[in-house]
């Protein structure tokens, strides 16, 4: 069967919802990173940097979020999560989903743990600030681009696995001063997106508190 490895909440619950979604069968693996996984040869031997996610399916092994997900599309069951192939917004989805792990995802790990990148307490201080600097733009954004078209979902009429990525990461702004869901139409979307079942299946699973977002 599937195997998800997952933290509740990181990257790995972008993927974690996008199964829900497809209603694929798979079963959850957590992985214990305080214990620290670069200590734990089994783990290693799935991801050599010892990060979440990681899915195994039928003898494949396949870490990055991003592959994972354009993996997860492949399957019959998973085409309905991303925009038909020669359709004007199929290369948007590559676009947007490749932005938000590259840029928005690097962004908020930057500001979320800048004791990662500098050592001195000033230099963190530093690093955190350009970081919120970026997201904010960022966030702004995404709000454009959900004012230009007014949703519901990212691409517009029809959700996809890029919703399920930008939640993700939106709900890690909460404690920001301006978090995404401050935003008029980010707040909407995130309402939205709470409200479908496959999210809250995913979020109670992983024993996320309230609030989400
Ligand atoms: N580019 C990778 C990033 C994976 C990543 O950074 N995972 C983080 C959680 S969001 C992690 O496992 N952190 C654990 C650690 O740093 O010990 C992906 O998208 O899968």
């Amino acid at each position: 069967m599937m195997r998800l490895h997952y933290y509740p909440g990181f990257i790995s619950l972008a993927v974690h919802i996008l199964i829900e979604e497809i209603g694929l069968e798979y079963e959850l693996s957590f992985v214990n990173l305080h214990k620290g996984p670069s200590k734990n040869p089994s783990y290693l031997a799935l991801h050599p940097d010892g990060l979440v996610p990681v899915l195994e399916n039928d003898g494949l092994v396949l870490y990055e979020s991003t592959a994972i997900i354009l993996h997860l599309l492949e399957l019959k069951e998973g085409a309905t999560f991303i925009p038909e192939p020669g359709s004007a917004l199929r290369p948007q989805f590559y676009k947007w989903l490749m932005w938000l792990s590259a840029t928005l995802h690097a962004d908020l790990s930057l500001y979320l743990h800048p004791n990662k990148t500098a050592a001195s307490v000033e230099a963190q201080s530093e690093v955190r600030d350009a970081a919120e600097r970026r997201v904010n733009a960022h966030f702004d954004r995404v709000e454009e681009e959900l004012a230009r078209h007014r949703g519901p979902w990212f691409l517009g009429d029809t959700y996809s696995a890029v919703d399920a990525y930008l939640f993700t990461l939106a709900r890690w702004s909460r404690g920001m001063p301006r978090s995404a869901a401050s935003r008029p139409q980010l707040g909407a979307y995130l309402q939205r997106m709470i409200g479908r079942p496959a999210m809250q299946r995913a979020h109670a699973q992983e024993h996320l508190p309230q609030p989400w977002i």
